[in-house]
């Protein structure tokens, strides 16, 4: 028994070694944002048995880019059917972008269906619906990036220059949809911070 907690001791610091020998290859991290949100708590959606249920968020600032990670209860991520949008409001200013639930958004991360294999990065904007001077009130794609799937979310690394009036910090929000076969639009299951909250920092 003692063999084991041993070698269990052994295995983490040597895991512990690897992750901080990584670490030192790559940028420093300037700011970060992570949340959690309560497993089983994804809205009921009929023909959807395991509807997509946010359980993490994280978002990591260096001085090259901005990493977002975005994690859900087991089985109930599938990159082909679960949508995923990362509302930002990148310059902590709510009457700049889309006005949302206490933010001004100022642009939205794409991921899973809709996005396909990449993540777009899309920019506040006034559409027809809403010509200037009134608030931007839809987005249009500005760029892609790459993306990476997990069994149980999905991941990716923008630019920290493709992110303009932003200084490293921000305000998020995760919503996760799914459409089910046959249905006109999608559903919005899960929300992180759910919508009685503000949303999360990244400091
Ligand atoms: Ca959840
Ligand atoms: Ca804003």
């Amino acid at each position: 028994m003692e063999r084991l907690r041993l070698a269990g001791a052994l295995l983490f610091l040597s895991v512990d070694g690897c992750t901080r020998h990584q670490a030192s290859n790559v940028a420093p991290v300037l700011f970060r944002g992570e949340v959690t949100d309560a497993t089983g708590d994804a809205t009921t959606v009929p023909g959807v048995p395991r509807p997509p249920d946010l359980v993490q968020a994280s978002v990591v600032v260096t001085d090259e880019s901005v990493v977002f990670h975005v994690r859900f209860a087991p089985g109930t991520f599938d990159s082909a059917t679960t949508a995923v949008t990362i509302q930002l409001d990148a310059d902590l200013n709510t009457t700049t972008g889309v006005p949302l639930r206490g933010m001004g958004v100022d642009y939205t991360v794409g991921l899973g269906r809709f996005a396909g294999n990449r993540a777009t990065l899309s920019q506040a904007s006034n559409g027809e619906g809403c010509p200037r001077p009134a608030a931007p009130c839809t987005y249009a794609v500005a760029t892609r990036w790459p993306v990476t799937f997990h069994s149980d979310g999905v991941e990716t690394a923008i630019a920290r220059s493709a992110l303009h009036g932003f200084d490293g910090r921000l305000n998020f929000r995760v919503l996760a949809y799914v459409r089910p076969e046959g249905a006109q639009f999608s559903t919005v299951t899960d929300q992180l911070p759910d919508f009685v909250k503000g949303p999360a920092p990244v400091r």
